[in-house]
Order: structure tokens, then C-alpha cells, then sequence
């Protein structure tokens, strides 16, 4: 086969418990962002958008809604006129059993004949679970410039945040990596690892088969792989980025990834709009608007039918809020129907709940802050067990 310059592999399979309720039926890249996308739309439509053509998408958890969303991306105008998505979940590759993806080195290994049938030059791993718009090719460009063994997508974070990511030192000149720790306790560095990786992939290779001979290893990127490659001296750089970019891997930051949107200067929508994000499409009938209604600095996607009123808040595709009810500085997830004299204020509402007439979900401080209420669930006054987080500060109901 025609060698192909380079290939994506998208990580999608972690559990991702940070996200509490969120993710307890479906997987974090799968969970709703932004009004009507996913989170994973952002990867996928960075890949598109930086002209790849080939995109292995790696699921394990949970990944019911995620394959159907992705069945629906490519059923539209999506990521078809490529013709080059495909989902890879775990298999059976031997009378052994099926072996779960134990790390994200791992997933990536046990993908090994699905890469060499496209005889890349150099591969693209990317998570599934951030936000943010890049263009690989810039990326790729400066891999190939470097002539690195691996380039990995750099960004200076919040020093409170440090200890979440990967963190590393480089040469200020060359930006050639010096030093690279995995999530330590006590960081001596902000310039973080964004988990965004370019291989060459006969090294990646060696290095994949490498790590599965160790008895003991994670099988991790960060943890593993790019920690031995340091230590063998190869050439490692950073590709330095600064611009918008929110790894959601918690129920805080998934918090202000969303609250950003309602802000013009953050919203990642309103940025860059010549790179659009793409998502599935549902035929939802336009936003109702009924004479009752307000709305001050919010997002409401198609389908929502609104009677009471909403502020600083996202509403998701099909929700409908009742008479008197009031939304505040809240996030209420897809088709969720909310009744009437509702009140919610900092709170994120997963989808398809159903919130009876006049219940209250009021957390008072939006710091401490925010409550969850289940997916799929209905909230009852009468009902004396919410299912809710132990952040909740106070529900009256
Ligand atoms: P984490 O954010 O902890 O660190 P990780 O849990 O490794 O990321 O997940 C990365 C991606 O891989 C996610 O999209 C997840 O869904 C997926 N994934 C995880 N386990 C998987 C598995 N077994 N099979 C398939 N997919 C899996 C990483 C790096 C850090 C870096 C941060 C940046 O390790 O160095 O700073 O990303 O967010
Ligand atoms: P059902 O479960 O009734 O078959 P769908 O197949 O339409 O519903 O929806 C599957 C998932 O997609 C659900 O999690 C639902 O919340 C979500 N979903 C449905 N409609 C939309 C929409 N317009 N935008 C985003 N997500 C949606």
C-alpha cells in the first residue's frame, strides 16, 4: 500500500471518574459540550480540518453513545468524504481471550496491524477528551523540521493545576525536551503535556513491543513510553501552543469549559470561526421562545422550548423549561425536561432528566460548588433520595 505520511489515533476508552455521574453510562469523550456538540467533536474535527485522512478511534468504556454518535458523524457530510474513520474497540486476538486496553500504550499496541496497513511515516495520538481548536499539519511541519522522534504538543498551565498533566522542561532555544514527569505530586514545571503526541512510527513501534515485555509497566504514554524515550537519549520536542485549550477530565474544569462559552472573548465557537467544529445532526425543530420567556447571556440549541427564565446558563438540544421556572449560572444537559416554578442555579443537569413541578437545586456558592443530577433520572419532590453529589450545598425542595 501506498505509504501514507501520517495517520491519527484517537484515544477514546478511559473511564474518566472524575466526571462523577457524567460518565457513569457513557464514556467522557461521548459526554455533551458546548449546546449541542461532544466533547470528542473537537478532536475529531481538528483531524478533519488538518486534512488527515486516516483516524483510528480507540473505544473501550462504556462506548455505546459514543459509537452511535460516531455512526451518526459519518452518516452525514462529516467525516465520510474521507472515508477514513474507523472505531477499534478491544478483540479477540488469540484463544487467550479478549485483552482489554490496559493503558493507553497498550490500546495503541494492540493496534499495531491496523497502523502498518497504511505503512505511515509518522503517527498523530490525540485524546478524546479536550477542547480546543489546533492544526496537526502545523504541528507535523515542525516534527518533520526538527526531524524529532516524537513531538508532543506543549501549553503553560495554572501552577494549582500543575500536578493533573504531564510536565516537563525544555531548551528555551531549541525547544528540545529535557525533562519529562508524569502528573507528580509536587510540580517544579507548568509547561504541560497536553497529551498530544507525533511519532515517528518505526520508533513508536519498537517502543510499543518494548513496553509489553516489561512485567511491570503501566503501558501509559505518559507514565511509560515517553519517560524510556527520554532516558534513551532520542530526540524529543515540544510543539508550543497558546491558545485556547480545556482538558475536561474533571467535573470542575468540564465546569468552566462550559461557563467560558458565555463569555465572547472565551468562547472557543467564536474563535477561529473559519475551523469549524462538526458534529452529528438531529433533526430538532427550531428554539421556541413562548411570551413569558427571558434569556440573558446563554446558549439554547435547537429543539429547547423555553416558558420560563434563563440566565448565564447552556441549555442543551431538546430541553424544555416550564412556567416560572428560573436557570441560573447552570449547564442543563440534552432533553431534559424541567417543570413548572423550577428553580436551579449552579448546578450541571445530565441528560434526559426529568425535574418535577416547583423542585428547587440551588448549590449557594458556585465555587464549592456545583451538584449533579443523574442521567436518566427523575427528580421528585416527593422523593426523599436525590441523586445528587455530595457537593450539594443546599436543596430545598
Ligand atoms: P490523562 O489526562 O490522565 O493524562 P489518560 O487517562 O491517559 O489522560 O487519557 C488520555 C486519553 O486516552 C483519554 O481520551 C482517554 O479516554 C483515553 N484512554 C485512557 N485509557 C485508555 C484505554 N485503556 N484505552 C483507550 N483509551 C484510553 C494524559 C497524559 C498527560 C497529559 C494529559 C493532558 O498522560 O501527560 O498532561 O493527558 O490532558
Ligand atoms: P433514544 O435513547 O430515545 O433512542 P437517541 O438515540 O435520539 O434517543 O439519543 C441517544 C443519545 O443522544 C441520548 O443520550 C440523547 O441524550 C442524545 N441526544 C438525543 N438528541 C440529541 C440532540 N439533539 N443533541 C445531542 N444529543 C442528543
Amino acid at each position: 500500500m501506498k505509504k501514507q505520511k501520517w495517520i491519527a489515533l484517537l484515544l477514546a476508552g478511559g473511564k474518566g471518574t472524575r466526571l462523577n455521574l457524567l460518565t457513569k453510562t457513557l464514556v467522557k469523550p461521548a459526554v455533551p459540550f458546548g449546546g449541542k456538540y461532544r466533547i470528542i467533536d473537537f478532536a475529531l474535527s481538528n483531524c478533519r480540518n488538518s486534512g488527515i485522512e486516516t483516524v483510528g478511534i480507540l473505544t473501550q468504556y462504556r462506548p455505546y453513545e459514543l459509537h452511535a454518535h460516531l455512526g451518526r458523524c459519518n452518516d452525514g457530510n462529516y467525516y465520510n468524504r474521507y472515508g477514513g474513520l474507523t472505531i477499534l474497540p478491544p478483540y479477540q486476538r488469540s484463544d487467550s481471550g479478549v485483552e482489554w486496553y490496559e493503558g493507553t500504550a497498550h490500546a495503541v499496541f494492540q493496534n499495531i496491524e491496523f497502523i502498518e496497513q497504511y505503512n505511515p511515516e509518522n503517527v498523530l495520538v490525540v485524546s478524546g477528551d479536550q477542547i480546543y481548536k489546533m492544526d496537526y499539519s502545523i504541528m507535523l511541519k515542525q516534527h518533520l523540521e526538527t526531524n524529532a522522534d516524537c513531538t508532543i504538543a506543549v501549553v503553560e498551565v495554572p501552577w494549582a493545576d500543575a500536578n493533573r498533566f504531564g510536565l516537563m522542561r525544555m531548551d528555551p532555544k531549541t525547544y528540545r525536551i529535557t525533562s519529562f514527569e508524569e502528573k507528580p505530586k509536587n510540580p517544579t514545571s507548568n509547561l504541560a503535556s497536553m497529551g498530544i503526541y507525533i511519532f515517528k512510527w518505526p520508533i513508536l513501534r519498537e517502543y510499543l513491543l518494548r513496553e509489553e515485555l516489561k512485567e511491570f509497566s503501566n503501558r501509559d504514554f505518559g507514565k511509560d513510553i515517553i519517560p524510556s524515550m527520554l532516558c534513551d537519549g532520542l530526540q524529543l520536542y515540544a510543539y508550543y501552543f497558546n491558545n485556547y485549550w480545556k482538558d475536561v477530565g474533571t467535573i470542575h474544569s468540564y465546569w468552566e469549559a462550559n461557563l467560558d462559552l458565555l463569555t465572547s472573548e472565551k468562547n472557543i465557537f467564536l474563535q477561529d470561526p473559519e475551523w469549524r467544529i462538526h458534529t452529528a445532526h438531529y433533526d430538532e425543530p427550531p428554539l421556541y421562545f413562548d411570551t413569558q420567556a427571558k434569556m440573558y447571556q446563554s446558549i439554547v440549541s435547537d429543539g429547547c422550548e423555553i416558558y420560563g427564565t434563563i440566565e448565564h446558563s447552556v441549555l442543551f438540544s431538546g430541553v424544555k423549561v416550564g412556567k416560572g421556572a428560573r436557570i441560573k449560572n447552570s449547564f442543563i444537559l440534552p432533553q431534559t425536561i424541567i417543570g413548572e416554578n423550577v428553580w436551579i442555579e449552579n448546578a450541571v443537569v445530565g441528560s434526559q432528566t426529568q425535574i418535577m413541578d416547583g423542585v428547587i437545586i440551588v448549590s449557594k456558592n458556585a465555587d464549592a460548588h456545583l451538584m449533579v443530577v443523574g442521567h436518566n433520572e427523575m427528580i421528585d419532590p416527593e422523593l426523599q433520595e436525590f441523586p445528587l453529589t455530595n457537593k450539594v450545598v443546599s436543596v430545598v425542595s
